[in-house]
Formats: structure tokens, C-alpha cells, sequence
């Protein structure tokens, strides 16, 4: 590289992801040939359409490479072209989500209309409600969060989980559903640490007449390794990045049931034209790559050990007197509460801020990020917890033992006044 101000900045970040642990939850290491595949000529290519209808020439071979995704991503899953549709174009997944909402629910945000007549009030339209996890209980901005555009545009329905357990709160969401009658529910969270009940998931959707949407971003590359149950016989609509636990590129893919709603011709129309132009060929490309990967058989082993390492991390801390949400977890990820009401318990754990606990843990070259828990009284900048995820260092080949250092370490860094 010729520029040698980059060329240093990307060397330094080189070395400093070899040089930490990672245990950012939403991160892992991708394959050589992944980044082959982004830093590749795809990037020149300008595509607008999807394949075989581009409004653009060259396209020959882009075709064959976003078909090819489609198709590696139908299979991952254990999918069929004659029920299920992806889109493999949304940049990344955030806009996957909206285009779902804009596909669906169209822009009716006006929520209020001036009468002809002056001496008339205005009518007001409710916006489509879209019925999302709480951010402080583990869901994600894009869920329907008043500071995005899907709680600009939609109203927000929360709900979350029950306080003493931590664990979803079943019965009050489908109270709540029926009640308020969303046009989507959509489950798959961002820092929930255990496995969503898709049966109740659906029979609730089913009850207040709503589309099931699943976000399954953090937990893909485990439902792909078969250590998290599947939520595609359940959903309507699934999106998900692909950078998580997945190991892909920063991209995203939306698959939606293919049925007389036509659903998927109306998100297809969302990406492009209505929130995107051309697809980033080269992301495409790396998808398809990483998603060829996670079809080999050692991934299920990847996915098995994430399980194993988050659970043994989990157990580790909580030996050491930490609170660990929900008392534990069956995924990749687990939410400790370093504050716990501010006060130490007999074995020297809490009495530390999420923002402080993570600057700590930093110094050392542990990486995490601060967390809000259920219920949380802190702010959301120096909440009550931190969030840790296994999926990065069970790439780098991390097993249970060294995960058992992993939490000695946190435990002493965290413990040290
Ligand atoms: N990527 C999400 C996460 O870290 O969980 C935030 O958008």
C-alpha cells in the first residue's frame, strides 16, 4: 500500500487485535479468503438491481456472485428457494431491519392529517406498531428505539423480561400482544443470554394477529452450528448480520417466508430502490465466502466450543461471586452486573460501573463492553454490567481452560480497588 498513513493505522489495528482478548460479543476474526473477497475488484462493480434486472451494464458475473450467496445462505439454513426468499443486499443490519419495516408497514408515519376544513381537527393515524425488546432488557436499537428511525417512523411496543428470573417474560408479552395488536413482533435480542422459546414466540404472534420477525444477528452462527434451536420453522421474516457469531464480513441477509402475502417482494422493493442503491459487490462475495465456510462441518465443532466457553466463563465468574444475568447462559454471551446495588457481597465481587469495569479490564487487554441489565437505575454510559462474548477467541482457538483463565483474570482485574 502506497498510502503510509493507512497502511501504519491498519498495522497498528493489526497488532492490536493479536494483542488483546477479545470478548466483544458482536465481533469475531474472519477467514483470509473472506477479506480476499472484500478487498477484491467486486468494489468497482456498480449493480443496482438484483440479478438478471440491473440497471447497469457488466453485470455477468456480479449475477452469478449474488446468486451464489443467496443460494450458499438458503442451504446453511437448511432452506428451500420454494419456501423461503433471502435478500443478500442490505449493507448491514440495521438497514435489513428497516427495509423489513419499510417492505411491511410502508411509511405511514404521518401521524397526524390537516382537515380540508380548517374548523375540523386534524386526523390523527396511528403509526403500525412493531413490538421490540426494551434496550435496557437486551433488545436492540433498531427494534422500534425512539432515537432510530424504526421509533421515529413506528411506535415501539416493549416488553422484556420477568425481574426476578431475567428470563423472557412469556405470559405478560402475550398480554401486551393481544392487547396492543402490533404488526410485528420481533424477537432476537442483543444481550440476552439465553434461548427464545419459538413455539411461544409464535403461538403469541399467532394470538395478536402479528407477523413473527426474528433478528437472529447474535445467535446465526449458532443456530448454522446447531447449538441453537432454529428459528426459521417458526418466523416469518429473519434478518441477521453476518459478523457476529456467524464470522462473515459486516454485511447482512433478510429471509422472508415466501407466501400470497408477498412478502418478499415487498422488502426486496425496501432495499432497493427504497433504502439502498447499488449492492456492495465485493461484501456480497465475502458473504458467500464466509457462509461456504460455516457450511463445512468443522463450524458446528466452532459453534460448539463458543457454547462451552460462554458457559465455562459464566460458571467461573460466578464461583468468584459475580451476578451473572439470568444466572447463566445458553449462548455465546454473558452479562455480568459489576455494580449490584454498589455494594461488594463476601467474596470481594460488584461495586463497579459497567464504564469502569471495562476501562479496567481494557488496561489489562481485555476487551468488553459496558452493558445495561434488566431494570437498570444507572445511565446508559456507565451502566450496571458489561457484556462479554466467546465467539472471537473461540476463533483464535480458545477452549474451556483458557477461558477458565479468562475469568481469573477478569475476576482479579475487577476485584482490585
Ligand atoms: N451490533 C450490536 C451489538 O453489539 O450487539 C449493536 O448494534
Amino acid at each position: 500500500m502506497k498510502d503510509i498513513q493507512i497502511k501504519k493505522l491498519i498495522g497498528a489495528e493489526q497488532k492490536r487485535q493479536k494483542k488483546v482478548i477479545n470478548l466483544i460479543a458482536s465481533e469475531n476474526y474472519v477467514s483470509d479468503d473472506v477479506l480476499d473477497a472484500l478487498g477484491s475488484e467486486l468494489t468497482n462493480k456498480y449493480a443496482e438491481g438484483y440479478p438478471g434486472k440491473r440497471y447497469y451494464g457488466g453485470n455477468e458475473i456480479v449475477d452469478k456472485i449474488e446468486e451464489l450467496c443467496k443460494e450458499r445462505a438458503l442451504k446453511l439454513f437448511g432452506l428451500n428457494m420454494t419456501d423461503w426468499h433471502v435478500n443478500v443486499q442490505a449493507l448491514s443490519g440495521s438497514p435489513a431491519n428497516l427495509a423489513v419495516y419499510l417492505g411491511v408497514l410502508g411509511a405511514t408515519h404521518v401521524k397526524s392529517v390537516p382537515s380540508a376544513d380548517k374548523s375540523v381537527p386534524p386526523t390523527t393515524i396511528a403509526a403500525p406498531k412493531i413490538m421490540g425488546m426494551s434496550l435496557d432488557q437486551g433488545g436492540h436499537l433498531t427494534h422500534g428505539q425512539k432515537v432510530t428511525a424504526s421509533g421515529k417512523f413506528w411506535t415501539q411496543v416493549p416488553y422484556g423480561v420477568d425481574k426476578t428470573t431475567e428470563v423472557l417474560d412469556y405470559d405478560q408479552l402475550r398480554e401486551t400482544a393481544v392487547r396492543e395488536k402490533p404488526a410485528i413482533i420481533v424477537c432476537g435480542y442483543t444481550a440476552y443470554p439465553r434461548i427464545i422459546d419459538w413455539v411461544r414466540m409464535r403461538e403469541v404472534a399467532d394470538a395478536a394477529g402479528s407477523i413473527l420477525m426474528v433478528d437472529m444477528s447474535h445467535i446465526a452462527g449458532l443456530v448454522a452450528g446447531g447449538v441453537y434451536p432454529s428459528p426459521f420453522p417458526f418466523a416469518d421474516i429473519v434478518t441477521t448480520t453476518t459478523h457476529k457469531t456467524l464470522r462473515g464480513p459486516r454485511a447482512a441477509l433478510i429471509f422472508v417466508k415466501r407466501d400470497t402475502r408477498e412478502l418478499d417482494k415487498k422488502i426486496d422493493k425496501a432495499v432497493f430502490p427504497g433504502l439502498q442503491g447499488g449492492p456492495h459487490m465485493n461484501q456480497v462475495a465475502a458473504v458467500a465466502v464466509a457462509l461456504r465456510e460455516a457450511i463445512q462441518p468443522k463450524f458446528k465443532k466452532y459453534a460448539r466450543q463458543v457454547i462451552k466457553n460462554a458457559a465455562t466463563l459464566a460458571n467461573e465468574l460466578m464461583k468468584r461471586g459475580w451476578r451473572i444475568i439470568s444466572n447463566g447462559t445458553d449462548s455465546h454471551l454473558v452479562l455480568i452486573d459489576t455494580w449490584q446495588g454498589g455494594v461488594k457481597n463476601s467474596l470481594g465481587a460488584g461495586a463497579v460501573s459497567g464504564k469502569d469495569a471495562s476501562e479496567k479490564l481494557e488496561k489489562d487487554g481485555i476487551i468488553v463492553n459496558k452493558n445495561a441489565i434488566p431494570f437498570d437505575t444507572r445511565p446508559p454510559f456507565d451502566p450496571s454490567g458489561i457484556r462479554l462474548g466467546t465467539a472471537a477467541e473461540t476463533t483464535r482457538g480458545k477452549k474451556e481452560r483458557d477461558f477458565k483463565k479468562i475469568a481469573e483474570k477478569i475476576d482479579k482485574i475487577l476485584k482490585e480497588a
